[in-house]
């Protein structure tokens, strides 16, 4: 299947100036960065903002700690308290100290639970998203848009064209149109891998024989890029993920090309119909 994807390099060059213009807004690592990539789907905002939040209580409770260990060693060292106290019990403090914990983490559990039951999974989807894992390279199908498939292949250092940054950038963008919201089914067809774009606040397993299901919805026309987060194999650092976010026009437009160039292409039967097959002739 690798030399199909090549074969798609071309339409890689079609969509090259759409890609150009996509580089100023490129969500991808940058050089001595600590914090996530700036959040662009709701998803990743309300992780965001949940982070924020933890950090603000992880900061409270560390700064407290540590004011209390000050104040010990202090005003209880061996030169001031030459006679320590005996005291092994204090019913109200331990109380206190039971409570307050289990306080703090449901203030943490409810926001927290409110955030995965709100990023796992949509009703009303506007278009479905198939991401399917190979050792090593990520296939697609789109099966709202004629279920047309192709394979993106990691671009190697030479086939890099200008402001693609290495080791993320692949020879087919998976297009997808700004605002809708997108089902994402995702599987594999040999080892675990896991389907990750940072900017957009995915990360899911694709586990062969199986189908995992999350969604997102993209805010902003520009390029994400994400890596497969699962150990997977030798090459697992090589699998990345490259997002073309577009209008819903330039979308569309794109549908009409795409479901000729991977027609055309001649694929087999996509992975997910292999993956049935083989369910039904193992049994
Ligand atoms: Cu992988």
């Amino acid at each position: 299947m690798r030399h199909l994807a090549k074969l798609g390099a071309a339409a890689a060059g079609v969509f090259g100036a759409l890609g150009a213009v996509g580089a100023a807004l490129a969500q991808q690592p940058t050089d001595w960065e600590i914090d996530f990539q700036t959040a662009l789907s709701p998803s990743m905002e309300r992780i965001v903002d949940f982070n924020f939040m933890v950090t603000i209580i992880i900061v409270i409770i560390s700064a407290f700690v540590l004011g209390l260990m000050a104040w010990i060693v202090v005003r209880y060292n061996k030169k001031r308290n030459p006679t320590p106290s005996k005291t092994t019990h204090n019913t109200l403090l331990e109380v206190v100290w039971t409570v307050v914990p289990v306080i703090i983490l449901l203030i943490i559990a409810v926001p927290s639970f409110r955030l995965l039951y709100y990023t796992d999974r949509i009703e009303e989807a506007d278009m479905t998203l198939k991401a399917i894992g190979h050792q090593w390279y990520w296939s697609y199908e789109y099966p709202d848009h004629g279920d047309f498939t192709f394979d993106a292949i990691m671009l190697e250092d030479d086939e890099l064209e200008e402001g693609q940054p290495r080791l993320l950038a692949t020879d087919e963008a998976v297009v997808l149109p700004v605002g809708a919201k997108i089902r994402l089914l995702t599987t594999a067809d040999d080892v675990i891998h896991s389907w990750a774009v940072p900017a957009l606040g995915v990360k899911m397993d694709s586990v062969p024989g199986r189908v995992n299901e999350t969604w997102f919805q993209i805010n902003r026309e520009g390029m994400y890029y994400g890596q497969c987060s699962e150990l997977c194999g030798t090459l697992h650092g090589f699998m990345p993920i490259m997002i073309e976010a577009v209008s819903q026009e330039e979308f569309d437009a794109w549908v009409e090309f795409a479901r000729e160039e991977h027609a055309a292409a001649g694929e087999g039967p996509t992975a997910l119909a292999a993956l049935d097959a083989g369910a039904r002739a193992a049994r």
